[in-house]
């Protein structure tokens, strides 16, 4: 199994997307869970091209490549995660900050909350704090999920809790934040409801806030 986890780190790292598909097929074929596949595999295949990218080993283009294989493998799993019981536990408004186009981790989270019975509204990417409002507002949601995988652009999580504060909704719904540059020390900072560190401590974050742990 370990061998698997390799392969898909590999696919990731080799920006292969049919080679991606295809150990997340397997995986799922030997019983491996679709959250065990992509964290021990894919997604640690990406922080891998990630660091390179960083430390100038890779380049844009390649890293757009992996990006399309991480999507591939993604899609897979993520079916295979499947929806949750009928009966919703809550409604969560998400998407990724103004100014970001990083999606793939929210994908996973999105994934993860509607097998966990959430009813989820994906507002996709770069999307504007007004839009999250709008949205929150006409679905009624109670959870608003921001997304930033940048410096620059997890400001905008701090604007969105301002701006509630502001138009005198701050108590209406709860402010859950997550990407790679945010912590729970952010989120203490900017009066956000929760931090989430990935997919699963989102759904337990958001779980906690609905009063069901
Ligand atoms: Co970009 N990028 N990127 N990138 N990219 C990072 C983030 C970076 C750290 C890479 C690096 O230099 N090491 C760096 C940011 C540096 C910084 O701000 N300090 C960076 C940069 C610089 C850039 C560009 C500026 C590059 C350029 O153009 N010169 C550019 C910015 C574009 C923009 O947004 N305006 C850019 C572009 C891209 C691609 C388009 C090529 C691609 C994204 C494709 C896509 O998403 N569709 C990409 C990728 C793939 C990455 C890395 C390699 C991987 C991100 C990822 O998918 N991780 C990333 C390096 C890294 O993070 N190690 C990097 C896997 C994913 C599962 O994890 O997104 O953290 P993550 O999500 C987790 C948790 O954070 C949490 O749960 C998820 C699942 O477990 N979570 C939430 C996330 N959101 C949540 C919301 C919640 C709850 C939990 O709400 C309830």
């Amino acid at each position: 199994m370990s061998d698997l986890y390799s392969q898909a780190a590999e696919a990731i790292i080799e920006a292969d997307a049919d080679a991606a598909r295809q150990v997340a097929e397997k995986a799922l074929e030997q019983g491996i869970a679709p959250g065990e596949i992509m964290a021990k595999g894919f997604v640690a295949g990406i922080g891998e091209v990630g660091e390179r990218f960083e430390s100038g080993e890779l380049f844009l283009p390649e890293l757009m490549m992996s990006a399309q294989a991480m999507e591939a493998a993604m899609g897979i799993c993520n079916a295979a995660l499947g929806e949750g019981a009928s009966a919703k536990k809550g409604h969560v408004v998400i998407g990724t900050v103004q100014g970001d186009v990083h999606d793939i981790g929210k994908a996973i989270v999105i994934a993860y909350l509607k097998a966990n019975s959430y009813e989820v509204t994906d507002l996709g990417r770069d999307v504007a704090n007004e839009s999250f409002l709008a949205k929150a507002r006409e679905e009624d949601a109670q959870i608003i999920g921001m997304s930033a995988l940048l410096t620059t652009t997890m400001e905008e999580q701090k604007k969105l809790v301002k701006a509630l504060l502001e138009a005198g909704e701050r108590e209406r719904y709860k402010v859950v934040v997550g990407g790679a540059p945010a912590t729970q020390r952010w989120a203490d900072a900017i009066g956000a409801d929760a931090y989430a560190e990935d997919a699963s401590d989102g759904v337990k974050k958001i779980d906690a806030l609905m009063g069901l742990r």
